[in-house]
């Protein structure tokens, strides 16, 4: 039987390279779409890109763009893929106030792009279509917990974009019998996670205090409730969805929610550091937040402070999340099999080895690459 090719777009984000993993081990022929960058943007595929001028390869790269038709059209041509998995976006919410039409121009139309290809092309009956929707799209919640059948509202122009982009999706499998769905993914996280997303500038922001690189972390709404899971489980269930007999649309999450104080507070306890809470937004109990004693000595740094820092706000916030997974579980059998605090400890543990090796360059009188921009 000849294998099946999976087309990747998003394959260097965070989802794009587990699943690309994912489907390699697999067996498939996996083809990602990257974007030309004036950096090397691949250090979440690398290792499993194998040198391009080595035979019988199994993963292919294409530069292209959500943004550009005539690409994305010629890639599919060239691809024929089995299956395609659209995880490429703006996918920053607060970014997404400051650019909303970049943002819409991607996800939204982007989609629409994916689809229309997919349909000029004829590969209405070969090829399965899936769209990674969000959590966000609930925005102000209007029940708790969400599942499929909750109303949307969305909240910023990153979730506006996605609701285009899910109506889209079930639209072209009405009207045209394409075999597409959306996932409507709550958070998921890993230490691949983007490094401005609130539990990757925690984990990377506290290892890095905790090795004496930085001073302190600026944190925005940290009474938010996320319902968080490992990306890693994630992506497996955007696979079984494209395995079903009939397309459908599946809520992904954990069923359990916490605040980003709770985040924080895991990753110092991981660390063995105190933590101390200043700015706006500060409790009336001032915050002293007491972390296990025996651990706290290993590190010796302190108090760690973290402010509250207005500039983090959003325009509109999204203040709680929890979705119900009951139709995954039921339907597919998925069920997430690593928790929030398993996956905090992970990150932190990972984070904390970057921050080792740079405080040794530190040390040793050469320059450390800690960016500040979050
Ligand atoms: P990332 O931000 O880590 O990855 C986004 C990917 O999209 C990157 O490969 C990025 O390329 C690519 N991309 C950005 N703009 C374009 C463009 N104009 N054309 C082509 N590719 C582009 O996101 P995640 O992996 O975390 O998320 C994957 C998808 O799932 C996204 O669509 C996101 O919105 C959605 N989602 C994510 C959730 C989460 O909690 N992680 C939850 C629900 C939905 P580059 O590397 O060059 O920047
Ligand atoms: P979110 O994720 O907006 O839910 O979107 P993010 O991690 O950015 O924020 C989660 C919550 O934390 C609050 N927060 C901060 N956020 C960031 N980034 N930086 C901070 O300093 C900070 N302080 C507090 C936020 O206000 C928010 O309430 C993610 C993305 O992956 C989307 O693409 C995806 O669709 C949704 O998850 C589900």
């Amino acid at each position: 039987m000849e294998r099946k090719k999976a087309l990747i777009t998003g394959v260097t984000g965070q989802d794009g390279s587990y699943l690309a993993e994912l489907l390699l081990e697999k067996g498939y022929e996996v083809h990602g779409i990257k974007r030309r960058a004036s950096l090397f943007n691949t250090q979440r595929i690398d290792h499993i890109y194998q040198d391009a001028h080595v035979q019988n390869q199994n993963f292919f790269l294409h530069y292209g763009d959500l943004s550009d038709s005539s690409n994305l059209t010629r890639i599919l041509k060239e691809v024929q893929p089995d299956e395609v998995y659209n995880l490429g976006a703006q996918s920053h919410v607060a970014v997404s106030f400051e650019a909303p039409e970049y943002t819409a121009d991607v996800d939204a139309m982007g989609t629409l792009r994916l689809l229309e290809a997919i349909r000029f092309l004829g590969l209405e009956k070969k090829t399965r279509f899936y769209q990674a929707s969000t959590s966000e799209l609930y925005g102000l919640v209007q029940e708790i917990p969400q599942k499929e059948t909750t109303p949307f509202y969305p909240r910023s122009p990153y979730a506006v974009a996605k609701l285009y982009a899910y109506w889209i999706t079930v639209n072209y499998r009405e009207s045209y019998g394409i075999y597409a769905c959306n996932g409507i993914l709550f958070n998921h996280e890993s230490p691949r996670r983007g490094e401005t997303f609130v539990t990757r500038k925690i984990t990377r922001g506290l290892a890095n205090i905790a090795q004496g690189l930085e001073t302190s972390l600026h944190m925005g709404n940290i009474d938010s409730l996320r319902d968080w899971g490992h990306a890693k489980d994630y992506v497996r269930m955007q696979w079984m969805m494209l395995q079903q007999e009939q397309p459908e649309d599946f809520v992904i999450a954990t069923g359990k929610q916490y605040t980003v104080r709770e985040f924080i507070t895991w990753s110092a306890a991981e660390l063995g550091v105190k933590l101390r809470f200043e700015g706006s937004g500060v409790d009336e109990r001032g915050i002293v937040e007491q972390i296990d004693g025996d651990k706290a000595p290993a590190l010796n740094v302190g108090d760690v402070i973290v402010r509250i820092d207005p500039r983090y706000f959003r325009p509109a916030e999204v203040d709680t999340l929890l979705g119900d997974p009951a139709k995954a579980k039921q339907r597919l059998g998925w069920v997430p099999e690593i928790t929030a605090q398993e996956m905090c400890a992970e990150m932190v543990r990972e984070d904390l080895k970057v921050a080792r090796r740079h405080a040794l360059l530190k040390e040793h009188g050469y320059d450390v690459p800690v960016s500040l921009e979050n």
